[in-house]
């Protein structure tokens, strides 16, 4: 045995069988929740049909395929420089079928456009459907919907910070053409997949210092977008990303938060809300209400900021919770699609996918186990005391053992058990690339 052999034995050692006490824990945890008038097997099976639309990017650090070493720029980082990133379409997806064996339930992934698929070079504003056709093939046959973003950085053409908002009308036209290109592949995308492929328009516009004009860059991309969105695409619903600032772009966004809350409201299309997108105290869970009012649908970037940095990976925390709650309590499922997005190469990014996927599932059952109608009742008398309180006690009920017997129904490992599975795929694959 060499060391991480050992250190892998030793680890399975301390790992507590947790498997065959699932169904017993699950049967007390039911009876529990039902005192409260709540049924796990209802939540169990709501959960099971909400997908969450895993971003391909944490698996290689937004390389791509078009020129993976190349530089991200554009106020994208990554830090970090764990052994085993993706180099390959099959390498990615190999990865991406090792967390899916950890994660419970179907889901859709997320592809920007960088992850083409062509022995030569093509210009982002020529990409074709038959770039991607090796990822829809493999969607298909895993069972994945497929989302979509054109890549309006890492290239020459995004070097001046300025893309869709550019003042020189040939860099404006490439991404126009390029944002065009995609919206065809993605109708394609959702034509052959079933159902409609989400095409999320991020681009990293802004200045460094303060501008002299800040209506100008916003007017040109208002008039880009409306280029880009005059085609139907009955397979793809177009959403718009906000950001509050990027490294580059501190003094000024031109996709600024009202900037795409009044362009999505005048189009009817899906606004974006990144989680590590606005100041540390405004909470995108406090925004989903106000925006489903004049909405028809919203595109979650399910993410977490921390200090500069918008991307770390989604822990359990009480803005995930309350993102979650926001969609279930209000039974909008259908109306917000969960995409994650962040990028950490610190740590083993198969384990970074499956942190963030379990966890975002964790805070929608959480949301499908709260006594919902109590809360809105005692609120509705003005019985203040009885909605803290309640909201309290439900902390501490068995969440988990629901949530084990939910990995344990759709056969993936229960509790902490999936680590090793990590661990013996980084010893297996990871460590030979
Ligand atoms: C960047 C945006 C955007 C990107 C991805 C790669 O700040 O959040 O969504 O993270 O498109
Ligand atoms: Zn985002």
């Amino acid at each position: 045995m060499n060391s991480s052999a050992i250190e892998l034995h030793r680890f399975r050692h301390r790992l507590p069988p947790i498997t065959s006490l699932t169904p017993l824990m699950y049967s007390s945890a039911r009876e529990q929740y039902a005192t409260l008038g709540i049924d796990t097997e209802t939540a169990l099976q709501r959960l099971s049909n909400i997908p969450i639309s895993i971003h391909c990017w944490q698996g290689d650090d937004v390389g791509g395929f078009e020129n993976p070493d190349g530089p991200l720029g554009s106020g994208l980082a990554v830090t970090g420089n764990y052994p085993g990133k993706a180099r390959t379409p099959e390498e990615l997806r190999s990865d991406l079928e090792k967390a899916l064996s950890l994660i419970p339930g179907n889901h859709r992934l997320n592809l920007h456009a960088i992850y083409l698929e062509s022995p030569t070079r093509v210009e982002r504003d020529a990409i074709e459907t038959r770039h991607f056709q090796g990822w829809i093939d493999w969607c298909k046959a895993q069972g994945l919907g497929l989302d979509f973003n054109p890549s309006c950085f890492a290239h020459p053409m995004a070097d001046s910070g300025l893309t869709l908002s550019s003042p020189d009308a040939g860099i404006r036209q490439f991404w126009i053409d390029h944002c065009k290109a995609c919206r065809v592949i993605a109708n394609d995308m959702g034509a052959q997949l079933g159902g409609a492929t989400v095409t999320n328009i991020w681009v990293p516009d802004g200045y460094k210092d303060t501008p002299a004009d800040r209506m100008a860059p916003r007017q040109r991309l208002k008039d880009a977008l409306d280029e880009i969105l005059a085609v139907p695409t009955p397979h793809n619903l177009d959403a718009v990303e906000s950001k509050l600032f990027g490294i580059g772009s501190e003094a000024y966004v031109t996709g600024s938060h009202e900037f795409y809350m009044g362009y999505a409201m005048q189009k009817q299309i899906l606004l974006c809300l990144d989680a590590g997108h606005f100041h540390p105290t405004e909470m995108i869970s406090e925004k989903i209400s106000s925006c489903l009012l004049f909405l028809p649908q919203l595109l979650l970037h399910v993410s977490r900021g921390v200090r500069w940095d918008s991307d770390h990976v989604v822990t359990l925390s009480d803005e995930l919770y309350a993102i979650a709650r926001e969609i279930v309590s209000h039974q909008v499922e259908d109306r917000v699609h969960i995409g994650l997005d962040f990028f950490d190469a610190s740590i083993n990014r198969v384990a970074a996918w499956t942190i963030g996927v379990r966890n975002t599932q964790r805070a929608l059952l959480a949301g499908l186990l709260e006594p919902t109608a109590q809360l809105r009742q005692a609120e509705m008398e003005g019985d203040f005391t009885t909605r803290l309180a309640l909201q309290e006690e439900m902390k501490t009920f068995p969440l988990g053992a629901v949530w084990d017997e939910f990995c344990r129904r759709n056969d993936v490992p229960v509790g902490p058990q999936w680590i090793s599975e990590v661990r013996q795929y980084e010893n297996d694959v990871l460590s030979q690339r």
